[in-house]
């Protein structure tokens, strides 16, 4: 049963569309490419951002579109960044967070459970806003729109020279930068990388387009739920939507098999990815959501009738095969963040804030 044939839909999560919706191309009126001049604001904790910071890995663009992370705690006004002492700013280290300082640092897999909220770990619960020495992220989006009144969300694609949000939609920011905008700016390797291919387009839109619904936002559906009724039918919705995933995922792998032996798993993994045999978007756009699952969605979010590692062999087979073989996406991945960022920012479903320790571990080898 889906949610929307429920009566009571005021019971039922709704996402805020984005508000800046612009583009970065050589023949927009305003937002031209050019090195240093966007820079992208992000929360480890939070799937649509993540999606943000893997395609900014696999296209090169760490050197081009700096990076501000904010502290894990959502509290009462919102995201927040952490102050540098004495102003200090060094750039070098925003250009390369999630080519490796922050998640180097913090996504040891052992649970800093017992830190606070207000911890105050300058590049390890986060960064400061470098520019403007913002000290909340609902700054940047007054500085952007003076009377903004919509929600302030991560991630934002900032354009320093005319000081606005050029975007604040992951599905959008991902294409900006997928797309050859920047192109001059990055070494011929990442030129060739397209994560949208012509031939594939048709197949990852059509995949994106449930998954998004089913399995992305599908989680928050459940989690946000305001009634058992609408709970017990979302719930029931995202694990069907999972066995579909998982039937996919097991129609490719065995094609796999078929053609290259069942032994010959380093080849067959190779090949393993959502649509088609090369890494695409729509691996980028599932992964955030799917590396969350059994550590936060599975008990925070109660999207409990089963878990990753134990009931869908697919499916963790090509996330752990992602997450150990792919850099951008391990780099980016901060269980940390994600379990503190969940757990203490929701009083409404967890009151005390306490973190749970486990699963142990996060992921398990490949
Ligand atoms: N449509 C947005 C959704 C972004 C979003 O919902 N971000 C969440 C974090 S996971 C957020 O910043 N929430 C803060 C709030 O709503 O107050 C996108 O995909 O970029």
């Amino acid at each position: 049963m889906s949610g929307k044939s429920i009566s009571n839909r005021k019971d039922e999560f709704k996402r805020q569309p984005s508000s800046f919706r612009e583009i970065i191309s050589v023949d927009h009126p305003v937002y031209k490419p050019a090195k240093g001049r966007y820079w992208l604001y992000v929360a480890l904790s939070c799937p649509w951002a993540q999606r943000t910071l893997i395609t900014r890995a696999l296209k090169g663009l760490a050197p081009v579109i700096g990076c501000s992370v904010v502290h894990w705690h959502l509290d009462d006004k919102g995201w927040r960044f952490l102050q540098a002492p004495n102003g200090e700013t060094n750039e070098r280290h925003w250009f390369n967070i999630a080519g490796g300082i922050i998640s180097a640092t913090a996504s040891s897999s052992t649970p800093v459970a017992g830190v606070d909220n207000n911890a105050h770990r300058l590049l390890i619960d986060g960064t400061n806003e470098p520019h403007y020495g913002y000290k909340r992220l609902s700054e940047l989006y007054i500085r952007a729109e003076s009377n903004y009144n919509g929600r302030v969300t991560v991630p934002i694609l900032w354009d320093l020279k005319t000081c606005t949000i050029v975007n604040n939609e992951s599905s959008d920011i991902i294409r900006i930068m997928n797309s050859s905008a920047f192109d001059e700016f990055v070494s011929e390797q990442h030129h060739q990388i397209d994560l949208v291919p012509l031939h594939l387009e048709a197949q990852i839109a059509k995949f994106n387009s449930w998954v998004y619904d089913g399995i992305n936002n599908g989680v928050y559906k459940v989690g946000f739920a305001k009634s058992a009724e609408v709970y017990e039918s979302e719930v029931t919705t995202l694990f069907q939507n999972l066995d579909r995933l998982e039937n996919h995922l097991e129609e490719k792998y065995t094609k796999l098999e078929a053609e290259y032996g069942k032994n010959n798993k380093n080849k067959i993994l190779a090949r393993f990815f959502a649509i088609g045999d090369t890494l695409t978007e729509a691996d980028v756009r599932l992964y955030p959501t799917i590396i969350r699952f059994d550590l936060v969605y599975h008990q925070h979010f109660k999207c409990n009738l089963g878990t990753i590692r134990d009931d869908y062999p697919y499916i963790y087979t090509w996330l752990r095969s992602i997450y150990w073989c792919y850099g951008p996406f391990q780099h980016t991945t901060d269980f940390n963040h994600i379990k503190l960022g969940y757990t203490r920012s929701q009083p409404r479903i967890n009151l005390l804030g306490i973190t749970p320790l486990g699963p142990k571990p996060d992921i398990q080898p490949l």
